[in-house]
């Protein structure tokens, strides 16, 4: 992923204290939302969860999380970007770290703020400054080329998502092919194909999430040691030169 994100001005901040924010990008009609609901209903009595939704013009995918009752109304913050939605994940990401921040401080500690992007082209990929880890979803309808035709999201997300496997037969899109092609072009990083018709509660998925979570803490835990471990040296240092009385 490196070379990805080699250029991007927004750097990560740590996942230590604060939640880990998985943005979920990919064209517009893919199952974004419908994947942004079923993570929420499969894991929200293990987790303390929290969504933005970004819509150019409307709040209609928050509208829709919140009808469907996916979480309670006030975990659930709406951005509207105004313009392309690509710049709001990914050139100026404030207005999604605001609605980000704004969740952290009205709930305390939580574990996972997902961020769904507007629908956009394959070339849209989140900011590593917005979202520690992303998903890109793309539907069988979309066309079975379209991992061959490669782009940012479908290459360098995460996670790939080909949705919509129902469809396939309808629509003669060949899942073997994509999942070849998509192979080809992620250098090992993992596909899951869905069909969130189907199976509405994504189970791959929520287990990939948690195994992000799990690595996350794994970091965490590693990085508070060496502080722990590093401090206990600057101090044996300072002592081993003081001068004694
Ligand atoms: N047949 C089928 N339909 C699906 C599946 N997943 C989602 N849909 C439908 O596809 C349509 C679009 O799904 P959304 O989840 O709204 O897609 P989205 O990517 O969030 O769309 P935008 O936010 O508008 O870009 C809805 O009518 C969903 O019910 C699936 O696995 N199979
Ligand atoms: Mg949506």
């Amino acid at each position: 992923m490196g070379a990805v994100h080699d250029h991007d001005p927004h750097r990560a901040a740590p996942a230590r204290g604060r939640a880990l924010r998985l943005g979920i990008g990919g064209p517009v009609g893919s199952g974004k939302t419908a994947l942004t609901a079923a993570l929420c209903r499969t894991l929200r009595d293990e987790l303390e969860l929290a969504v933005v939704t970004n819509d150019i013009y409307t709040t209609e995918d928050a509208d829709f999380l919140r009808r469907e009752a996916v979480l309670p109304d006030d975990r659930i913050a709406a951005v509207r970007t105004g313009a392309c939605p690509h710049t709001a994940i990914r050139d100026d990401i404030s207005a999604n770290l605001d609605a980000v921040e704004a969740l952290e401080a009205r709930h305390g500690r939580l574990d996972l703020i997902i961020v769904e992007s507007g629908g956009d082209n394959l070339t849209a990929l989140f900011s590593r400054g917005l979202a520690d880890r992303q998903i890109f979803v793309l539907d069988v309808a979309g066309g079975d080329d379209v991992p061959r035709k490669g782009g940012l999201g479908v290459a360098a997300a995460d996670l790939l998502v080909i949705n919509k496997t129902d469809l396939a037969p309808l629509v003669g899109s060949d899942l073997d092919m994509m999942g070849r092609d998509a192979a080809r072009v992620r250098d090992g990083r993992p596909v899951a194909f869905t069909s969130l018709r189907e199976r509405p509660s994504a189970p791959e998925v929520a287990a990939w999430v948690r195994a992000v979570l799990r690595e996350a803490h794994e970091e965490a835990h590693e990085e508070a040691h060496q502080e722990v471990h590093d401090e206990a040296h600057r101090d044996a240092a300072s002592r081993a030169h003081a001068p004694t009385a």
